[in-house]
């Protein structure tokens, strides 16, 4: 039985990766919801009912686990989902405030998400919670669009990014949270806009932890013989994941 994981469009593969890396004996399935892209800026209820439709598809393709490989959808909709799937282990991913609070030395913590990821109800009593430090919040508006066209290194990205970044910097923040599975992908251009000294962190390696550690408890994890396939499936043109991907990966168009 397979892994299972979605997103609205390709950053989810940041999570893929950790977690194929770490458990390589996994079968996965991943769910690129282009065609939907970008929930950061959908209301909750259509977040809830996009996560659902993505939910029911990897279960009825047998998947074992999901993770829901996408903060925006995870800070929004996962006391649903996990009130509703309640017979599968669901993982969901928030930004790293936590490991990032055990990391700063000044106290002062920036954090770059979506607009749904940081007007989410969740995300705001999350920040609340951590009296003992400053935390910048800032959204990425656009960065997600550019990723999934294809415009990593436009000038565009640079230049938006650049504009998102020196504020918190000027705050004088030593830690950098990015709070979106599309945002690792940004890391290379991120440290030459940055002081070396601000710890970048993402939440990947952390979910393929927690993903092995539920898989282990709850018996699922595959035999050390299998060698795990990789399929993704996305609702639009898949020439984007291609250059995303490992090149033995399965990629196909799915109506979904
Ligand atoms: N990758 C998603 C996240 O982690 O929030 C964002 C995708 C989007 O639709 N904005």
């Amino acid at each position: 039985q397979p892994i299972g994981l979605f997103d609205s469009g390709i950053g989810g593969t940041s999570i893929w990766k950790e977690i194929h890396t770490l458990l390589p004996n996994e079968n996965t399935i991943y769910l690129a919801d282009s065609l939907n892209a970008p929930y950061g800026q959908r209301s909750k209820d259509e977040i809830i009912s996009l996560c659902f439709k993505n939910i029911d598809l990897l279960i009825q393709k047998n998947c074992k686990l999901i993770v829901v490989a996408c903060n925006t959808a995870t800070t929004n909709a996962i006391n649903e989902i996990r009130e509703y799937y309640n017979s599968i282990p669901i993982i969901g991913i928030e930004p790293a405030i936590k490991p990032a609070a055990s990391l700063t030395k000044n106290s002062k913590i920036g954090i770059l998400a979506t607009k749904g990821t940081i007007s989410s109800d969740l995300f705001a009593s999350k920040v609340k919670s951590y009296t003992n430090v400053t935390i910048y919040e800032q959204i990425g508006y656009n960065l997600v669009q550019l990723i999934e066209t294809g415009q990593i290194n436009s000038p565009q990205m640079i230049e938006l990014l650049n504009s998102y970044l020196q504020p918190m910097v000027q705050k004088g923040i030593d830690t950098l949270v990015l709070g979106c599975t599309h945002y690792p992908y940004l890391k290379p251009i991120i440290e030459t806009l940055i002081p070396k000294s601000i710890i970048i962190i993402d939440s990947g390696k952390a979910v393929a932890k927690q993903t092995k550690h539920i898989l282990l408890e709850s018996e699922l994890l595959s035999d050390s013989t299998n060698i795990g396939t990789s399929t993704f499936y996305t609702n639009t043109n898949p020439e984007i994941l291609k250059t995303f991907t490992p090149s033995d990966s399965i990629i196909e168009f799915l109506d979904f």
